[in-house]
């Protein structure tokens, strides 16, 4: 029997500048162009043309919901310069869900950018709340029938890439930790200052977005389920509020939180530890911890006050897909015993719908549908029909 309410939100999840290809107006595609050893994104997985195939594959599944992105980049390339023809395009995109039968989760910003907002100072820049505002009561204009929108994915991880790129933009680099015997190095917490910023300009969008949609209005909030060894207990407490609970408190309040987990680290004394290399890590470095959204999702229900929890990212970056269905089945039991303790849960959207271009390179392939960088042919794995299985009986196993 599932345990999983009527109702739950099955499917998967993209994000625009990972999917769609040529985001000329990003600054991400800026960066990739003028940082040696990273990957192009380039076509991309040209889903801005081919997304109704793609969503098709999903909803032939047996799968109910996706999660996609907005590119703001697109829709807004200048300041205050309005594509029309990129807002009718994003409107298609949600028509073609709601006809396939797939419930659209629709992000706002995922990590990309448009080029002039970097070069106004970004998300530290002084109108960076009012420009995001404003792209945000643009794009309103195109919610009508989108139950679920996300304002910003990963505040916590684009905090620091925030950071990272003020280093930049003043001659510096972040010097990566020495680590041992090619350990997967720990990133740097991000400035609190900068996470302030973002959860006022996600509070500002969720007040509008709540105001001229019918949506349930949230954001997504990246969980690195730490755990403490005995005595790093006082330090867990610590690196987690500045990489974790101060933007979960931030969602005090939302109709929702995302939840979004892969791994899980431990935390010493002396902070976070780096993950070794091991037979069995993902291809991202990760430890394999498919227990970690069941902790993810029962310490974002304690953080946030009790907040409705959507899972709109969780997967591995592997090239065996029976792994990935055998990490999938654990994460979900975790899930199925968080909601059997009560916690809240509305749907479960997996990381990722495609394999897609994974931040500065290809390998790490996280999809249920593998994909032809040369012709773009989407080919099904196991995965999706396991998952659009599952979907249709509502998880019951
Ligand atoms: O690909 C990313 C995604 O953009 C944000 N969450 C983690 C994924 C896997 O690393």
């Amino acid at each position: 029997m599932s345990k999983f309410p009527a109702g739950f939100l099955w499917g998967a999840a993209t994000a625009p500048h990972q999917v769609e290809g040529n985001n000329l107006n990003s600054d991400f595609w800026q960066a990739e162009a003028a940082m040696p050893g990273m990957e192009r994104s380039g076509d991309a997985c040209d889903s801005y043309h081919r997304y109704a195939e793609d969503m098709r594959l999903l909803a032939d599944s047996g799968c109910n919901a996706y999660r996609f992105g907005i590119e703001w980049a697109r829709v807004e390339p200048e300041p205050g310069l309005v594509s029309r023809a990129e807002l009718a395009h994003y409107r298609r995109m949600i028509d073609t869900a709601i006809d396939l039968g797939l419930t659209p989760v629709v992000t706002l910003h995922h990590f990309t950018n448009p080029r002039w907002f970097a070069a106004e100072g970004g998300w530290m820049g002084e109108r960076a709340v009012e420009r995001f505002l404003s792209y945000a009561e643009t794009t309103a204009t195109i919610l009508d029938g989108v139950p679920w929108v996300c304002t910003m994915n990963e505040p916590n991880m684009l905090a620091i890439m925030t950071m990272m790129a003020r280093l930049a933009a003043s001659g510096q680099q972040w010097q990566s930790p020495t680590v041992d015997d090619g350990a997967r190095p720990v990133l740097p917490s991000p400035d609190p200052a900068i996470g302030r910023r973002l959860v006022d300009a996600h509070h500002a969008v969720r007040d509008l977005i709540r105001e001229r949609t019918g949506a349930k209005v949230g954001w997504t909030v990246a969980n690195q389920a730490l755990v403490a060894r005995p005595g790093g207990e006082e330090k867990l407490r610590e690196v987690r509020y500045v990489r974790e609970d101060l933007y979960l408190e931030g969602a005090k309040g939302d109709d929702f939180v995302g939840v979004q987990s892969y791994s899980s680290m431990w935390v010493g004394p002396d902070g976070i530890e780096p993950h070794p290399v091991r037979p069995d890590n993902t291809l991202v470095g990760t430890a394999y911890r498919p227990d970690s959204l069941g902790l993810a999702v029962r310490h974002t229900w304690e953080v946030t006050g009790g907040t409705p929890v959507l899972v709109t990212e969780n997967g591995i970056a592997t090239g065996d897909d029976e792994r990935r269905i055998a990490y999938t089945s654990a994460a979900l039991d975790g899930l199925e015993a968080a909601v059997a303790d009560g916690v809240d849960v509305r749907g479960y959207l997996h990381w990722s719908l495609l394999d897609n271009y994974e931040w500065g390179h290809w390998a790490p392939t996280f999809g249920l549908i593998a994909v032809d960088r040369e012709t773009f042919v989407r080919t099904p794995k196991p995965s999706l029909a396991w998952l659009g299985d599952l979907a249709r009986r509502n998880g019951g196993r």
